[in-house]
């Protein structure tokens, strides 16, 4: 996507040319395509900022691919592909290790606690369905867990740290 805007970028920025009127006439030789993607990596629209990570949410665990994600925007691709619960996905920043977020007597991992910062909340995933949520990350440590019951204490939970 952000290729194509780029690209619809600078498209438009030399629309007044009589080149660039020719070049969207006649399909684009291989050579002219190169050096129209040359320029996109210079201006800084380089494609692949963009990251995708598949979550993956079974009874009991929570697998994310790939597991080491640069800072900048990120596509979580989430699937409960359980067959017998509802699972969920969270994603907090927080200095804490996964097993010392604050817990209530339920359990439940408290998710109005001020010890993290929510990134990501998809709830009531039920077992076949998923949830596509884009967010910007910064560098820092984060931790997911899964909040239906205890689940978070049965392996649905993991962490991860962005470095600059
Ligand atoms: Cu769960």
């Amino acid at each position: 996507m952000k290729l194509i805007s780029c690209f619809n970028q600078l498209i438009r920025a030399e629309s007044s040319s009589i080149h660039a009127l020719i070049y969207m006439l006649i399909p684009l030789p291989r050579t002219i395509l190169t050096i129209y993607l040359a320029v996109l990596g210079l201006t800084g629209c380089v494609p692949g900022d963009h990251q995708t990570v598949t979550v993956t949410l079974t009874t009991y665990g929570t697998k994310l691919t790939p597991d080491k994600i640069r800072p900048g925007e990120v596509t979580f691709i989430i699937k409960n592909n359980a067959t017998d619960l509802v699972h969920e996905f969270f994603l907090v920043q927080t200095d804490l290790a996964p097993d010392k977020l604050p817990v209530g007597d339920d359990g439940k991992i408290d998710e109005d606690s001020l010890h993290f910062l929510k990134i990501v909340a998809a709830e009531d995933l039920k077992p076949g369905s998923g949830r596509v949520i884009s967010v910007t990350l910064k560098p820092g440590h984060y931790v997911y867990f899964c909040n239906i019951d205890a689940h978070h204490m049965s392996g649905m939970r993991g962490e991860f740290t962005i470095r600059h």
